[in-house]
């Protein structure tokens, strides 16, 4: 690996709306030294390279260019965005089949080329993906997250910000499980500004109906965006910085990504959405949110609906 303080290397695989805006984030934040763009769409990549180049006047200087799944050897993490994205109507469940073939064209080729660091995937279904992502590598689970439910949990954070009017960056709170229709907000142990956000809510007068309504237009915002633009791709983008970020810079911060489960939630063999510490190794631990009944009993249906799919698709 190139991982050292002074030079930092990642490779996106997946030019399209989430992988360019990501990429532009990257550079906005000035991180990593070495940035690679692959995609089956030579022209797009080499066309990017070039765009993005051009922001180094104004940001750190960076070498960013079209490559290879060869420039993977000496990398320090690799993003996957490569996929089909959700069509209106379309479940990101429903996507499995149609990414799966995708990945493992993907997968192999990079550990072939000796790629010894760190896979985030966010192509969907991500948890599924990013699962497949670490059977088709054999990777250890530290080398292999997901973005899982941190674009939800960023969602929730900013509709309870609004409603208290508050900076969302006060708010601690996890949308958990899937990222998808079974994800649930983990209420009961959310909190603004270190108060109990359920207090918080009584206190401002805001009842557990219209939480459970803000929990409900967060799980389904990726449809409303999709139903008016055809795809989303800045929060994730912002997401997938962040995580880099906490690898990059070796941060030990906590995140709702999906990662590997190892008895934690009473679950074995699954990848989901979960708090989990995020540093250089990747995956440092994860974080088992004491979770309250309901909480629980959400937990478990979400995991019972992707094992059916790794069950089935993976066999
Ligand atoms: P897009 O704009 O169609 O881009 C996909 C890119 O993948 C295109 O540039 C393709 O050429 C490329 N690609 C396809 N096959 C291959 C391959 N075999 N090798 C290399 N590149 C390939 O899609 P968009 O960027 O909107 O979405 C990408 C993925 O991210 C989809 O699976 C989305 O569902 C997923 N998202 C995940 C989110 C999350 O929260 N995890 C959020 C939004 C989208």
């Amino acid at each position: 690996m190139s991982n050292s303080v002074n030079h930092q290397k990642v490779l996106l695989v997946g030019d399209g709306a989430v992988g360019s805006s990501y990429a532009f984030a990257m550079m906005q934040q000035g991180l990593a030294e070495e940035f690679v763009i692959v995609d089956v769409l030579q022209d797009r990549i080499e066309g990017d390279a070039l765009d993005l180049e051009d922001a180094q006047a104004f940001t750190a200087p960076k070498n960013v260019y079209a490559g290879t799944y060869a420039d993977a050897k000496d990398a320090d993490l690799v993003v996957i965005t490569a996929g089909a994205p959700q069509k209106p109507g379309e479940t990101r469940l429903d996507l499995v089949n149609k990414n799966l073939k995708i990945l493992s064209s993907i997968v192999k080729p990079i550990v072939d080329a000796g790629f010894d660091g760190i896979f985030l995937v966010a192509a969907n279904p991500v948890d599924i993906l990013t699962y497949a992502t670490r059977k088709f590598s054999g990777f250890p689970k530290e080398k292999v997250i997901g973005s899982g439910t941190s674009l939800d949990s960023a969602r929730l954070m900013v509709a309870l910000g609004k409603r208290f009017n508050v900076d969302p960056r006060s708010v601690h709170a996890y949308m958990m499980g899937e990222h998808g229709d079974s994800e649930f907000a983990a209420y009961d142990e959310a909190t603004i500004g270190g108060y109990p956000l359920k207090a918080y809510a009584a206190k401002e007068g805001v009842t557990d109906e219209e939480l459970a309504d803000i929990e409900d237009k967060v799980r389904n915002k990726a449809y409303s965006i999709i139903n008016r633009k055809g795809a989303t791709f800045y929060g994730i983008a912002t997401c997938l910085m962040r995580i880099s970020k906490a690898i990059l810079r070796d941060e030990n911060a906590i995140l709702p990504i999906c990662a590997s489960l190892d008895g934690e939630y009473g679950l074995d063999d699954i990848i989901i959405g979960t708090p989990a510490i995020v540093n250089g190794q990747g995956l440092k631990e994860v974080v088992e949110v004491p979770l309250t009944g309901a909480e629980k009993e959400a937990m478990a249906k979400s995991a019972a609906a992707l094992k059916k799919i790794t069950a089935d698709g993976l066999a």
